[in-house]
């Protein structure tokens, strides 16, 4: 299957709910009148792209008809996929992993998917020729770690990981060592979601992170948080959290295979002003799609 149809078909809720609000709006297009704004802003925030986020995109779309003199809905419709392509250009999606090696940071609440999209990228890398080192940062049970190493195997990768309830910075630092001394391209270091509260996140991921620039200084570096998009606007509150928490520099949102609220791409990348790197669509290890934003847009209207 092409990259185009696959990414179609993950995101075939979100299809099939955009062309019954979005897509009915234009095939009964009049004319771009105050009613036909005010549709087209409802169907976006249905969508779950915020309401924030909705007015401002079609505040963009009023500018352009009326600066560029745009009549059909044909023009008006293109015009309003340039301007969500527009907003979802935040940065490069491409992970910066230029060194060697170079280190992913994944983080996230529970469950959102942090596991298995390392064990995707794992592959994704692995199929590019990387040499992947996964590291066990989550030691809060011991089956974290086992599910890790189920995705080395199935990757190609190698794992570093320690018994349960071990530091987990003492893990990335084995994690660091063991690239070293085997030449690894990337580390993808997974972290434990279920953690108390703020303060006790904050602490753990900080001395993940001073392990990182100590042992790495000169290294890429990427803090990818992986956000569930199935969870809309709460994603969204707890992407602004760890924003402010861990300096994140790229953004997965997972399983937007299993809801019809894709739109939260768009509210999370213009939001946040950080770009989304990877959407996943699936649980097999294929299943991860580098972020593309004018194949999403195309894929979602
Ligand atoms: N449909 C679908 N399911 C997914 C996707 N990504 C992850 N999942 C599923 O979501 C569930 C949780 O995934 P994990 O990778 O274990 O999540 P986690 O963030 O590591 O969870 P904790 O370690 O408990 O914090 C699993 O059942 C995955 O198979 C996706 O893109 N689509
Ligand atoms: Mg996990």
């Amino acid at each position: 299957m092409g990259f185009i149809e696959k990414i179609k078909r993950g995101l075939s809720k979100t299809r099939s709910a955009m062309s019954a609000t979005f897509g009915c709006l234009f095939d009964s297009f009049t004319g771009a009148n105050e009613e036909f704004y005010e549709e087209l802003e409802e169907s976006m925030i249905l969508a779950d792209m915020g309401v924030e986020t909705s007015c401002k995109a079609v505040d963009l779309l009023r500018e352009r008809v009326k600066e560029q003199k745009l009549r059909g809905a044909e023009e008006i419709h293109n015009a309003m996929k340039d301007i969500l392509v527009e907003m979802l250009d935040v940065g490069d999606t491409r992970l910066k992993i230029g060194t060697k090696p170079s280190v992913i940071l994944v983080i996230g609440v529970n469950g959102v998917g942090k596991t298995t999209t390392i064990g995707k990228l794992a592959y994704h890398l692995r199929q590019q020729g990387k040499k992947v080192l996964l590291c066990a940062g989550d030691t809060f049970r011991a089956a974290a770690a086992d599910q890790l190493e189920i995705w080395a195997g199935r990757s190609g990768a190698e794992i570093v990981r320690q018994h349960e309830g071990a530091d987990p910075a003492s893990v990335v630092y084995d994690g660091i060592s063991a690239a070293k001394a085997r030449g690894s391209d990337v580390i993808l270091c997974d972290t434990a979601g279920r953690l108390h509260n703020k303060a006790n996140l904050m602490n753990e991921l900080g001395k993940i992170t001073r392990i990182i620039d100590r042992e790495l200084p000169d290294a890429d570096k990427e803090i990818l948080l992986v956000l569930d998009g199935t969870t809309g606007q709460n994603g969204l509150l707890q992407a602004k959290e760890f924003k402010q928490i861990a300096g994140v520099t790229a953004i997965a949102l997972t399983k937007l295979d299993g809801t019809a609220k894709g739109g939260i791409v768009i509210a999370v990348a213009d939001a946040l002003q950080i770009p989304v790197k990877y959407i996943g669509v699936g649980e097999q290890m294929d299943d991860l799609m580098p972020f593309d934003a004018q194949a999403f847009v195309d894929a979602l209207i």
